[in-house]
């Protein structure tokens, strides 16, 4: 069976940080608190359909941001472990939609029969719109030591970047756009929507649980606007250079569909020159945090490294 776990090589971790061991650490911590946060009850089909999903592995990429900038700023990462786990329930139900047939129709996700091919169109619908509002539950009930006006700010948030001037609005487009010859203006919309939305609240979430200064939320915002569009630049280069079983899903779809990609706007070498200055940037962002920064630092080296 394909996976997806997050696998780094080796060589992009700095000499003094080693990214894989930490993402295998974060990855465990995440998996084990999303398994408690979903206990299958009655209606049990729904709760089944929801798990299958949430527990299919990924790189859980959003919630180790979350955590990793909360411990960056000081603060131990229990403060955030709720609003990361609600990340991935996001997260999860926008792949769940886009999988759908009336979206992207795709068989396969996180190596495994997507959620509709296992429990039918219905289920899968409910089943995405019960993670999205558990979610926003899973943050206002579950956090602890945070001020009430915090976590009002979260809930806001994420709210924000799901909604239509988010994910959604994004995806919008992207359907919209489909089939079409659109410009890089509008294909960075989708992308900074899409995709950088909900990386953006990952880790300004966590600036905000702990109280940060807003110079060092935008701050935060900038690095991870700029890993999220480098994220998807490199999600459509790979969509191209990669193979079905390396993504954990089906390769070559963008072409198939005749989709806008920073491929086919800029090229190939191109795209890949754009994704490493992004990353380049968004460390940059970084340089007042020092060692503190040594796992986000290494997260934005990771994007343009990997393979899957
Ligand atoms: C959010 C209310 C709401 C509805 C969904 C379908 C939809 C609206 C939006 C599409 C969002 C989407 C599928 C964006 C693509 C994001 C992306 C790059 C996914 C792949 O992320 P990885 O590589 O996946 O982190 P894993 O499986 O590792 O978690």
């Amino acid at each position: 069976m394909v996976t997806t776990n997050l696998n780094p090589p080796s060589t992009t971790a700095s000499t003094t940080f080693n990214l894989k061991s930490y993402l295998a650490k974060r990855a465990t911590q995440v998996e084990a608190a999303l398994d408690s946060s979903l206990p299958v009850v009655y209606p049990e089909q729904i709760y089944e359909s929801m798990r299958y999903s949430l527990m299919a592995g990924g790189k859980r990429l959003r919630p180790i941001l979350c955590l990793a900038t909360c411990e960056m700023l000081g603060a131990d990462s229990a403060i955030a472990m709720p609003t990361a786990c609600a990340l991935e329930m996001v997260h999860t139900m926008s792949l769940i939609h886009d999988d759908l047939p009336a979206m992207d129709n795709d068989d396969y996700r996180r190596g495994k029969l997507t959620n509709h091919k296992v429990y039918g169109e219905d289920v899968a619908v409910l089943a995405g719109d019960a993670l999205l509002t558990y979610a926003f539950e899973y943050i206002a009930t579950q956090t602890q030591g945070a001020q009430p006006q915090q976590v009002l700010k979260v809930i806001a948030d994420l709210g924000k970047a799901v909604g239509a001037n988010g994910l959604v609005g994004g995806q919008i487009v992207d359907l919209a756009s489909e089939g079409k010859a659109i410009d890089e203006e509008t294909l960075t919309y989708i992308h900074m929507h899409k995709t950088a939305a909900l990386l953006e609240v990952s880790v300004t979430s966590a600036a905000i649980l702990v109280g940060a200064d807003v110079d060092v939320i935008e701050r935060l915002r900038r690095y991870a606007q700029r890993i999220g569009l480098a994220f998807q630049i490199v999600d459509d280069v790979l969509d191209i250079t990669a193979t079905s079983e390396e993504l954990g899903k089906s390769a070559g779809k963008d072409v198939a569909a005749q989709k806008a990609t920073y491929p086919s706007l800029l090229g190939l070498e191109a795209s890949k020159q754009k994704a490493d200055q992004l990353i380049e940037a968004a460390i940059a962002e970084l340089a007042g945090f020092g060692e503190a920064a040594q796992p986000l630092v290494a997260i934005a080296q990771y994007i343009t490294a990997r393979t899957h």
